[in-house]
């Protein structure tokens, strides 16, 4: 990993590069690109390891490690917070999921200013009223008024320019909206100056995105979320000339069902021998967090022992 952890980054200093690494991500139709969900600083870091090129801060995933349902429980400022130690930590450019901008034009520009200010690549605003509820959850998707979310959008652009990556998703189909709503709706938010358009489907299968990316015929670049639809094989997104897909929940998931079992085994066994074999050994989080550094930095700055 290129960068070193905590205090001894500056990243406002990098974001213009980190605004074109995820523009590079997200807006080619040329290749497809994969970002990876992560929740926290060791997630993000995780997640660099593994070698992804492109982090989705995850609302669902902030929330829910949060103890926090995605349904607007956790504030804008505690997301913020989340999303620096996910920058610091993870080294990638970051996208991250603003939900609907937290309330109107005004909210939305002030989220997307200190997401810049806390060293993020760009900012996914949805089209639904606030409070939202999780895409995959229920029935109650009520969509935000076209015109007022474009000027969202555009208050946006206004406040960060080309300094964040700015994507538009649309949760029409989510709102079991017609295909052509969903088009209305991209169209709108492309002449508002999104970068990208996010198109959103809970259907198990991808064909609803595919034919929407057959209309859509790429006037802008298409993100995906294929978290229902997971079993699509990438060729057919690459062949619809999909940018980027975000596998926007399973770090998190898995996480859930290590510890569900690790926790269960401890009870069973009133003890911890039995899980040693399976949990990382605690030299891998000093590794991950890159406590070699610490331990460098002491020998140059701190006097010797007296
Ligand atoms: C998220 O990861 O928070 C998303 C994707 O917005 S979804 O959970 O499908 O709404
Ligand atoms: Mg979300």
């Amino acid at each position: 990993m290129s960068g070193v952890t905590g205090s001894s980054r500056r990243p406002e200093q990098q974001n213009c590069n980190r605004a074109e690494m995820l523009r590079r991500l997200v807006c080619s139709d040329c290749t497809l690109s994969f970002l990876i969900e992560a929740h926290d600083g060791i997630s993000a870091a995780i997640a660099t390891r593994a070698g992804f090129e492109g982090i989705w801060a995850s609302g669902l995933s902030i929330a829910s490690a949060l103890g926090y349902r995605d349904a607007n429980e956790a504030s804008w400022t505690q997301v913020v917070d989340v999303v620096e130690r996910i920058v610091d930590t993870g080294d990638r450019p970051v996208l991250v999921d603003g939900d609907s901008g937290f309330g109107n034009f005004n909210n939305a520009r002030l989220l997307a200013r200190k997401l810049h200010q806390r060293g993020a690549a760009g900012v996914a605003l949805q089209d639904s009223r606030f409070p939202k509820m999780n895409s995959l959850v229920g029935d109650r998707h009520l969509l935000a008024d076209v015109s007022e979310f474009s000027g969202r959008l555009r208050a946006v652009k206004d406040a960060v320019a080309e300094e964040l990556v700015l994507v538009a998703r649309v949760e029409a189909l989510i709102a079991n909206q017609p295909m052509e709503e969903a088009l209305l709706r991209a169209n709108a938010y492309a002449d508002a100056g999104a970068d990208a358009i996010l198109i959103h489907s809970r259907k198990n299968t991808a064909d609803e995105i595919l034919s929407f990316a057959k209309k859509w015929d790429n006037r802008l670049s298409l993100v995906i979320v294929p978290t229902r639809y997971h079993s699509t094989p990438n060729s057919k997104f690459r062949d619809a000339r999909i940018a980027a897909v975000i596998w926007a929940n399973q770090p998190l998931r898995a996480s859930i069902a290590a510890m569900r079992s690790v926790c269960e085994r401890i009870v069973a066994d009133e003890g911890v021998v039995g899980v040693e074999p399976q949990i990382a050994p605690l030299e891998e989080i000093f590794e991950l967090l890159e406590y070699s550094e610490l331990a460098n930095a002491e020998a140059r700055y701190l006097p010797g022992p007296t």
